[in-house]
């Protein structure tokens, strides 16, 4: 009876051992599931936190002085006036560091122009052109444009004439104070603050998340046929 007994509980041992051997290869292949896809997750949340505001210090590379005073709210309201060139100091579309500077603006409310180029200009970044119209322009064998192009803004200038800028621009408030060779410029980016937020829960409103994607928004497309 006792041997009985005995011979019962080892089978039970065994058996014991092999179901925790079986859950511990288990976690084992989630964790490493989980930490592969975890970077990718958490390498989106910290794109999505750059993307919330751009900032940096301004500041001229040349004798003559430049001014600007200048704020716009999501193309509708641009009122003031901009003309610097030199460098950029600070966060801008997740690049952080020093970049070049171009920024050339004016508005009187319902109608105003800007041409801002921080860094080099990539005409496949959403952030900084209409991508469909540079994918046309390739298409069609025409020449891209190598620095950012000049958009028109405010509403009456909008509806009059075409050349409205890029989607990015339409979910920002801008600003620039820039007298003599220093200043600040700044750009707060609502939609993509709502992005970052919700984006915790894998919900991506702005389709920049790289997880589990293979193309990018800002990736440019395959080279057109010859
Ligand atoms: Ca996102």
């Amino acid at each position: 009876m006792a041997t009985e007994q005995k011979n019962v509980r080892m089978k039970g041992l065994r058996s014991g051992g092999a179901v925790v051997g079986r859950v511990a290869c288990l976690l084992v292949m989630v964790g490493v599931l989980t930490a592969s896809s975890g970077c990718a997750y958490l390498q989106d949340r910290g794109g999505d936190a750059l993307d919330m505001m751009d900032i940096g210090l301004t500041v001229s590379d040349h004798l003559r002085p430049d001014f600007a005073l200048y704020q716009d709210y999501m193309n509708v309201l641009p009122h003031g006036w901009a003309h610097v060139d030199g460098r950029y100091l600070g966060v801008f579309h997740r690049e952080v560091g020093s970049m070049e500077l171009r920024y050339r603006a004016w508005g009187v409310i319902v109608t105003g122009s800007t041409q801002l180029q921080v860094g080099e200009f990539d005409p496949f970044d959403w952030h900084q052109a209409w991508v469909k119209d540079m994918e046309a322009l390739q298409a069609a064998g025409e020449p891209l444009p190598t620095e950012a192009p000049r958009y028109n803004q405010g509403v009456i200038r909008m509806a009059m004439y075409d050349n409205i800028p890029p989607l990015e621009s339409f979910m920002s408030c801008e600003r620039i104070i820039h007298l003599g060779w220093i200043g600040i410029y700044m750009s707060l980016h609502p939609v993509e603050i709502a992005d970052f937020i919700i984006g915790w829960t894998t919900i991506d409103i702005v389709g920049d998340d790289m997880a589990g994607k293979t193309v990018s928004v800002t990736e440019p497309p395959p080279a057109a046929p010859e």
